[in-house]
């Protein structure tokens, strides 16, 4: 995006920030979990949205993905709620500061499984809230038990098959008249930042579910 012009002088944004004042600390995920890619894509669209962190929320539940906030926009708000419970805290917010912009990041586990109700309803709300759900179809965290997006007949390590069909996010969010729905592969760096940004630049509710397989 704009940058300086200045030779050797820092990439900077239009509200001369650099891609670092976006970061946040060292992630502590597995190597080469979906998760991270997800987070870098965030700093990215944060940076070429030109948002200052200050002015800027980040929310979330229990889970591996839901402890990435903590890995961008160190300057920004934050509040790491109880299990499926971020869309409560993210209502509380909109109602204190309608003038934050927020993001909520959610897990498979911590949204389908435990947080069902909270999702289905702060849709209905139409709150001005960017959704990330980090779908990888297990509750991560906890070792990897199946969450209720998992593919029908998938397996675990020892053997487990999954007898169930799988609960659909997205499919879930347009019945309910969510504005912006998007489904991406986390590896997918291009289109993840500009649909990210989309999802940003979008006025209203908006879910986006991410995930790490194919
Ligand atoms: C009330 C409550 N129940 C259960 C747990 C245990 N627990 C922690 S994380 C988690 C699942 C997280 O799965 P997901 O949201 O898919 O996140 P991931 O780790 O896969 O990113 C569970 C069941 C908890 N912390 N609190
Ligand atoms: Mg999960």
């Amino acid at each position: 995006m704009a940058g300086t012009t200045t030779p050797n002088a820092p990439e900077t944004n239009r509200i001369g920030l650099q891609k670092k004042d976006y970061a946040g600390s060292k992630s502590t995920l597995c190597i080469g979990c979906g998760h991270d890619l997800i987070t870098a894509r965030v700093i990215d669209a944060c940076y070429d949205l030109n948002i200052k962190p200050e002015q800027f929320v980040k929310l979330s539940g229990i889970g591996c993905s839901s402890k990435t906030p903590a890995y961008f926009m160190s300057r920004s708000f934050s509040f790491n709620s109880v299990h499926g419970r971020m869309p409560s805290i993210a209502t509380g917010t909109a109602v204190a500061n309608r003038t934050l912009k927020m993001i909520g990041v959610s897990g498979d586990g911590d949204t389908a499984n435990i947080g069902m109700g909270q999702f289905v309803h702060v849709m209905r709300r139409n709150l001005d809230l960017v959704y990330v759900v980090e779908n990888n179809g297990v509750y991560g965290l906890t070792k990897g038990q199946f969450s209720a997006t998992a593919d029908k007949g998938s397996k675990l390590k020892h053997g487990q098959v999954n007898p169930f069909h799988a609960i659909d996010l997205c499919a879930l969010a347009v019945e309910l008249g969510c504005g912006f729905v998007a489904r991406l592969f986390a590896g997918n760096t291009k289109m993840m930042r500009q649909v990210l940004q989309a999802a940003m630049a979008y006025e209203g509710w908006r879910c986006w579910t991410s995930s790490a397989r194919a």
